[in-house]
């Protein structure tokens, strides 16, 4: 129910921009098995370095929650995020190796740079909780609707790219991202209206970094 969620709103506003991001071509090729190697050893390179920055950005909302929620169970989810990031840097370790990868030569271009630069404001600067805790919903959303859409139906996706897929199209990710958005939509509802306006358009930037990121990684 879209009045009991205000995150749910935004995703239908702005859902030309989410479909994008969600459904955009790099994605699409890789159900439909036409996707280039190449591109995806491209994308896994440059995941891995947002990654890096993405650890201490999740730690700063667990921070923020820490010392900002009275609610037990937003701490323990927003913890259980942050814990699973070890085994996520291993995971693209023991993935480029296969793939042969070396992830100490990577550059990152520049959506990457860009969407980093972004995740690092979360850590510098004195950023609300919900505007924090909503970003932490959009960019963990985008990524488990994504790659859901890839083993769901009739798909192509190819056997190599499965476990990839799996991670974070899996339906224990899709229930861990459903309780970000109920903490999120918890937190809109009782922010300021300067706050919220904040929260959306920190959504709507998400969903625009996504997209360059998806980008990146399809082109040549
Ligand atoms: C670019 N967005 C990007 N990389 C990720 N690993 C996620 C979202 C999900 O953690």
């Amino acid at each position: 129910d879209n009045e009991q969620s205000p995150t749910a709103t935004w995703q239908a506003k702005h859902r030309e921009l989410y479909e994008r991001a969600t459904r955009h071509p790099f994605i699409l090729s890789i159900r439909d098995g036409t996707v280039d190697f190449s591109s995806f050893k491209r994308w896994l390179g440059q995941d891995y370095i947002f990654v890096g920055e993405f650890v201490p950005f999740v730690f700063s909302v667990l921070l923020k929650s820490w010392k900002e929620s009275e609610i037990k169970s937003d701490i323990e989810i927003i913890f259980g995020g942050a814990a699973a990031l070890s085994d996520e840097l291993s995971w693209f370790k023991n993935e480029a190796s296969k793939w042969g990868v070396d992830l100490c030569g990577i550059t990152p271009f520049t959506a990457n740079t860009e969407y980093c630069r972004f995740l690092q404001s979360f850590t510098t600067l004195d950023i609300n909780y919900t505007v924090a805790a909503t970003a932490f919903w959009a960019i963990e959303t985008v990524y488990q609707e994504s790659f859901s859409f890839c083993i769901e139906g009739d798909h192509k996706t190819p056997t190599e790219l499965l476990g990839t897929c799996q991670r974070w199209g899996n339906s224990d990710f899709g229930q861990y991202c459903k309780s970000l958005q109920q903490i999120a939509d918890r937190c809109i509802k009782k922010a300021t209206a300067d706050v919220v306006r904040e929260a959306e358009e920190v959504f709507v930037s998400v969903l625009k970094h996504e997209i360059e990121f998806w980008n990146m990684s399809s082109s040549e």
